[in-house]
């Protein structure tokens, strides 16, 4: 039975291409929790948890998810069989109650080694294995200013990088938003799909006020609009409103999905697969959609190369995905810490095909952004 012998589980800091503004906090930078394990036969693997802004977006922060893995999950790792994903992730639900990023990390790296073990891509170790190669990609409108807004999203329509935009609001009063997302639909009219993120910011008067608003200027779909936990106005909403309502924050894990989709309390669901509490989780979240009539997206936590391409292998696998995904979290970042650059190419990502997550850190990048960095990192020259 091959054992985990190693965890290094490290923050890296990278910066942002620009502030990203969202209603809870405005990021420079983002701090990925990366976790690599070693077993007992040398194979390795990497596994990431991430949030965004700190504790403002929900109950786990950079450093809890790495205090987690290091004192509560490594021993019960380390007592499991390492093949057995399953069964060891069993053994963690048992000692460690939440903590869906840091459990989403860990998972993630024996999925990985789990691959690299059996010769396969970790899209073929769920579910029925992958139904596509590649999955389209929105990109986030978040500088806080209009014009800047649609000079961006023009350059990377330009680039057949994105033709869906996630305008963030929710910050400003509801018509000033509407004001500034109609100004975006106007640009794009046509030639790309508009959404918001209002990232539980509006009552629900003003979702109702908004959700109308944002109808007439051709916004096709609108993002926990509401708090996570106020699923019965969330049903009304949906009920009231032609616009499809998508649960994000109010979706961490199965059960959740469950309460959401038997209250018709949202029409889309965005699955992240760190709030699911891992791959096999969300994968469980989307079933569920599925069976219901609740139609897919793939979410982002904002996560760098490892959780950006964990997420692609699982919504690779989903047989619908109407709504796509918004896996451009690499591309927010002055930074890509893996060793070769991921495939975005024609509005799509490609999913790795090698065995595993199929990408590899990249040394030097690591060593250099890593928070607890205590020499200088010296970088060959080209
Ligand atoms: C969220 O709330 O969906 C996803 C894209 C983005 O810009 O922020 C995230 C989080
Ligand atoms: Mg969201």
């Amino acid at each position: 039975m091959p054992a985990i012998e190693r965890i290094d589980t490290f923050i890296v800091d990278v910066p942002t291409i620009r502030p990203h503004v969202l209603a809870m906090a405005t990021m420079h930078a983002q701090s990925m929790v990366i976790v690599r394990l070693t077993d007992s036969d040398g194979v390795e693997g990497i596994g990431e948890g991430t949030t965004i802004g700190g504790l403002s977006y929900g109950e786990e922060s950079p450093e809890s998810i790495k205090l987690a893995i290091d004192t509560y999950i490594a021993p019960v790792l380390r007592a499991c069989d390492a093949a057995q994903v399953g069964a060891t992730m069993a053994a963690i639900r048992k000692s460690v109650r939440g903590n869906h990023f840091a459990k989403c990390a860990i998972e993630t790296a024996l999925l990985d080694m789990a691959g690299k073990r059996l010769g396969v891509p970790v899209s073929e170790l769920l579910g029925g294995g992958r139904v596509r190669s590649a999955l389209p990609v929105a990109w986030t409108l978040a500088s806080g200013d209009t014009a800047r807004d649609i000079e961006e999203g023009e350059a990377v329509l330009a680039q057949r990088r994105h033709r869906i935009f996630k305008i963030k609001i929710g910050k400003r009063a509801v018509a000033d938003d509407v004001a500034h997302v109609g100004a975006i639909c106007k640009a794009f009219a046509g030639r790309a799909s508009v959404r918001v993120d209002v990232n539980q910011n509006w009552s629900e008067a003003q979702a109702d006020l908004g959700m109308g608003m944002l109808h007439d200027v051709g916004v096709d779909l609108v993002e926990q609009p509401v708090a996570r936990d106020a699923v019965d106005a969330m049903a009304r909403l949906s009920a009231r409103h032609t616009v499809p309502l998508m649960a994000d924050e109010a979706l961490n894990g199965p059960r959740s999905a469950f309460r959401l989709a038997s209250s018709a309390a949202a029409r889309v669901f965005a699955v992240k697969i760190a709030q699911s509490g891992g791959l096999l989780a969300g994968g469980e979240v989307a079933a569920i959609a599925a069976a219901s009539g609740v139609e897919l997206y793939g979410g982002t936590m904002l996560e760098g190369g490892v959780g950006t391409i964990a997420s692609a292998h699982l919504f690779s696998t989903f047989p619908e995905l109407s709504w796509g995904t918004e896996l451009f979290g690499p591309l927010l970042l002055t930074e890509e810490i893996l060793s070769e650059p991921l495939g975005y190419a024609d509005f799509e990502l490609a999913v790795p095909t090698g065995p595993g997550l199929g990408i590899a850190l990249d040394a030097d990048k690591i060593a250099f952004f890593r928070r607890d960095r205590t020499a200088p990192v010296v970088h060959a020259s080209a």
